[in-house]
């Protein structure tokens, strides 16, 4: 699944999922079951994973695909 950007919600369910995101201002993501992969394609992100509680589950991965900011 690839996120253009905005409020989108992704739903893996079942399967090994791969979800890009461009952006961090998705309404959520869900793996669901598998080994499923939230790769950030944006850049100049900075992701806080505590601002992102409730917004993200089901994800085993995440994957950095440009420059983003952990702090
Ligand atoms: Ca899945």
């Amino acid at each position: 699944m690839i996120g253009r950007g905005g409020a989108d919600e992704f739903l893996g369910e079942a399967g090994n999922d791969y979800i890009r995101v461009s952006d961090l201002d998705f309404e959520s993501v869900n793996g669901g079951i598998g080994n499923d992969v939230l790769a950030l394609g944006g850049s100049g992100l900075n992701l806080n994973l505590t601002d992102m509680a409730g917004k993200i589950s089901g994800i085993e991965t995440i994957r950095l695909l440009a420059p983003v900011t952990i702090p």
